[in-house]
């Protein structure tokens, strides 16, 4: 791919500015951000890694404007406000479209998302790949774990099984921005240079919800949480941001392509284009850059509880370990710190 090429085609942040919300033009005006929301005063940093997956390299400098950012994930009390207000239908919650599956009955086709399902006990490990995901019928943001499971006592948890799209609603409802990988993993890094941490270069089960044991067979819950964990639970960042890394996936607005040398000094860079997006994986599926691993990264087994680490998921998919948390970009890099 020319990186040229990638480029001309690309949105810019400020573009994107031009339709700004009441929100940011609020933020752009006082230069501070909105409750709940950390400011990020922008600068020069090294995205990516070259020690750890081919996905992560090679690190190029890059720059980003000042930003503001959710302190926390989106929780399931947010989302449940904006399903209040908005009557919207995540995409989980949707029959699969016919002319998506012409070949499924219409009980195949009915609601549900992927869940988590360690292999039985006693399964040999590398137990088979991706074994461990379940179509589960009924699965979806309110019933995370299928029909039987409720949010009851898990307000503060982040909200999940929400593909791109969901979440891009969520955002025009409040009126900010999914973030660009660039805007995330600067904000991720917390500050440090080219840590492999979010908190420094030593991994600790005490610094962020990840999985500990064998995966995906044995979980040792040395820090206290299988699944999710409520947001901020862990210690925040250098920035004042929590569970940035661990906990759940977060989407970003980049389209997904292997490595980061189409950005080589680029200002505010994104991959704006589907039509860009290449997972040689899957090199006809189009994909969206998730960033910062969840509670299912082990160090057995993909260890991408790690600023630097990036994979691709459809637009249409949520998962169990899939949320997000937003920006507000007030085009200006003079955000006082809250
Ligand atoms: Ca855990």
């Amino acid at each position: 791919m020319d990186s040229r090429e990638v480029l001309a085609k690309s949105d810019t942040i400020s573009q994107q500015l031009k339709q700004s919300s009441k929100l940011e033009r609020f933020v752009a005006s006082s230069q501070r951000c909105p409750e709940g929301m950390v400011a990020i005063t922008g600068g020069t940093f090294r995205i990516g890694a070259d020690d750890h997956y081919p996905e992560e390299k090679s690190i190029e400098d890059v720059t980003v404007d000042g930003f503001c950012m959710d302190k926390y994930e989106i929780t399931n009390a947010q989302f449940a406000q904006f399903v209040k207000e908005t009557g919207y239908v995540t995409i989980a919650e949707r029959p699969i479209p016919k002319e998506q599956f012409p070949n499924l009955s219409d009980a195949e086709r009915s609601p549900g998302s992927l869940t988590f399902e360690p292999p039985a006990e006693g399964t040999k490990v590398p137990a088979p790949y991706m074994s461990w995901w379940h179509w589960t019928q009924g699965a979806n943001w309110q019933q995370p774990e299928g029909p039987s499971s409720s949010l009851k006592g898990r307000e503060n948890y982040p909200v999940v099984h929400i593909a791109y799209k969901d979440a891009q609603a969520y955002a025009a409802w409040a009126g900010k921005s999914l973030p660009t990988e660039a805007q995330w993993e600067f904000a991720a890094r917390g500050k440090l240079k080219d840590a492999i941490f979010s908190w420094g270069n030593t991994y600790s089960p005490k610094k962020a919800n990840t999985w500990q044991g064998e995966f995906p067979i044995a979980n040792t819950k040395e820090d206290g949480y299988i699944g999710t964990a409520p947001v901020g639970t862990f210690p925040p960042n250098g920035y004042g941001l929590y569970d940035m890394t661990g906990n759940v996936w977060e989407w970003t607005v980049d389209w997904y392509i292997p490595g980061h040398q189409v950005m080589e000094h680029q200002v505010n860079p994104v991959v704006s284009k589907p039509e860009q997006s290449f997972d040689p994986r899957e090199p006809d599926v189009p994909k969206h850059v998730v960033k910062g691993g969840s509670f299912l990264c082990a160090r057995n087994y993909c260890s991408r509880y790690r600023p630097a680490a990036r994979e691709a998921l459809e637009p249409e998919t949520g998962m169990a370990h899939i949320g997000f948390r937003l920006v507000a970009n007030p085009n200006n890099s003079l955000l006082k710190q809250s």
